[in-house]
């Protein structure tokens, strides 16, 4: 026990048996999903301890091992006060790398009912563009020919199957990633993978499988190390492995658990805050355009004007301008609203959101795997605007800013750290072209990201926006906009 931690106040949570496995655990999980299912715990009980799988790193693990894998959520409001909370429920760390065997055996235990998931959108090894499983992947590669998998839908794979051969019920995948209809993502990766094993486990987990969709949302950005010294300081003991964020959470559910663990199929969710819902897609829409689909827009082209944070970015009027008239005139339009949803006064909150001064969300960390963000945050808004014959310069100017961002020069002549999947393949196009136009060109024939299609309906609008940003800089050619 790391000696300090004797001194965290208990929150007096009787630790439950595992009944969760999570894949992916970083910071926004253990700032949203570990706090629904621990106060659903305290509230209705039942067996829902949680086991976090790393599939990358041990960092997670070294850091919350030795305080017994509690950890402190820190709530920051706009007025500089903050809230902490004592977090219990994570019961254990697997790091898939170091034992990807221990993670099968866990998540094939019968009495995990339930597999979450954070691994971002590039987690699911699928093509942006089309939702079909990569098998180019170097993982998917990996995992159709080796038994202990290495990605997260070979984890889920080999580990239905195991519980098939066993007898046992499939778990609930449930994904807790940005990503439309992303239950039914996950299922098309698992059972794509599936079939190449044996079409009878792929009917298998078809037939009695459930991957329900949920619309998460809750702004947590990356913990920094001056964040746990400070803590430290005011406090009096450390926490190695806190998380800093925003008060406001949503999490919206598909209520679709695996039927044949009757009532203990899921937590209370609902008693904890969740909303339980038939259909998920309108609350997804209006999530991933409107918040993640500004926080992206605002991301490259706030970096790119000088930007640090969002708060930084919409403090500057240029741009509180710019995301406004984004809500007004180009995304609420483009989607219907879940129903009784007032998006007007959605747009104002989550203004208010960005506003929040001790929210230090960099957008540097936003404008990471925009290649694997685009095309639900940006793309499929524009696709329907044009549909529409809406006009749309304010999403054009984004999709220029993503291509000048990953570009890797920044408007002080400085080097851009892009990551992305494929950030070496974008910045050895945007380098091998010459003019804007060629520039354009060649980003938009990345098919992972932009169909032939809308490539042909983008070229001009977004090769006009990216010529105005290279010539007038990415704040005057916005201001220039409006
Ligand atoms: C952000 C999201 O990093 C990003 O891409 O847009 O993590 C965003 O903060 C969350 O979806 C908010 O719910």
């Amino acid at each position: 026990m790391h000696a300090d931690a004797q001194k965290l106040e208990r929150s007096g949570l009787v630790k439950p048996a595992a009944g969760i496995v999570h894949l992916g655990l970083g910071a926004f999980f253990r700032a949203f999903g570990a706090i629904y299912v621990e106060d659903a715990v305290r509230i209705s009980g039942g067996d829902w301890g949680i086991i976090g799988v790393s599939l990358q790193s041990p960092g997670t693990r070294d850091r919350l091992a030795p305080q017994d894998f509690a950890y402190t959520v820190v709530t920051q409001d706009p007025d500089g006060g903050e809230s902490s909370r004592r977090v219990e429920i994570i019961q254990d760390v697997l790091v898939a790398p170091e034992d990807p065997e221990a993670v099968l055996s866990v998540m094939s235990d019968p009495g995990i009912r339930i597999v979450t998931l954070t691994v971002t959108e590039k987690g699911y090894c699928h093509d942006p563009a089309t939702g079909a499983l990569n098998f180019d992947h170097p993982d998917i590669v990996h995992d159709l020919e080796a038994a202990l998998p290495r990605s997260a839908p070979g984890f889920l794979v080999r580990a239905l199957e195991r519980r098939r051969n066993a007898g046992h019920p499939p778990f609930t995948v449930l994904t807790c990633d940005n990503l439309p209809e992303n239950g039914k993502l996950v299922r098309r990766a698992a059972l794509d993978l599936a079939r190449k094993f044996d079409p009878a486990l792929a009917g298998w987990i078809a037939d009695e499988g459930r991957f329900p969709s949920t619309m998460v949302d809750r702004i947590t950005p990356a913990t920094k190390p001056e964040d746990i010294d400070r803590l430290a300081q005011k406090t009096g003991y450390r926490d190695d492995a806190p998380v800093l964020c925003e008060p406001f959470r949503q999490w919206v559910v598909e209520d679709d658990f695996v039927p044949d663990y009757g009532p203990d199929a899921r937590p209370d969710l609902a008693a904890a805050g969740a909303e339980m819902v038939a259909n998920v897609t309108p609350y997804e829409n209006m999530k991933l355009r409107m918040l993640n689909g500004t926080h992206s827009s605002l991301a490259y082209l706030g970096y790119l004007a000088g930007h640090e944070t969002i708060a930084e970015t919409v403090t500057d009027p240029v741009f509180a301008d710019y995301v406004k008239q984004l809500w007004r005139d180009e995304i609420i339009p483009s989607f219907t609203p879940p129903e009784g949803v007032d998006l007007e006064a959605y747009a104002d909150a989550l203004f208010t959101r960005y506003t929040n001064p001790s929210i230090r969300h960099r957008t540097w960390q936003i404008a990471m795997d925009g290649s694997q963000k685009l095309p639900q945050r940006i793309l499929a808004t524009i696709a329907d605007n044009l549909a529409a014959e809406r006009a749309c310069p304010g999403l054009m100017h984004a999709v220029a800013g993503w291509m000048r961002y990953v570009g890797g020069v920044d408007e002080k002549g400085q080097p851009i750290e892009v990551k992305d999947p494929l950030a070496t393949r974008l910045r050895d196009l945007s380098d091998a072209a010459g003019t804007a136009e060629q520039k354009v060109a060649a980003l938009l024939g990345v098919r992972e990201v932009f169909s032939a299609r809308l490539s042909a309906q983008l070229a001009e609008p977004v090769t006009e926006a990216y010529a105005r940003i290279a010539a007038r800089g990415s704040r005057n050619a916005i201001e220039d906009m409006l």
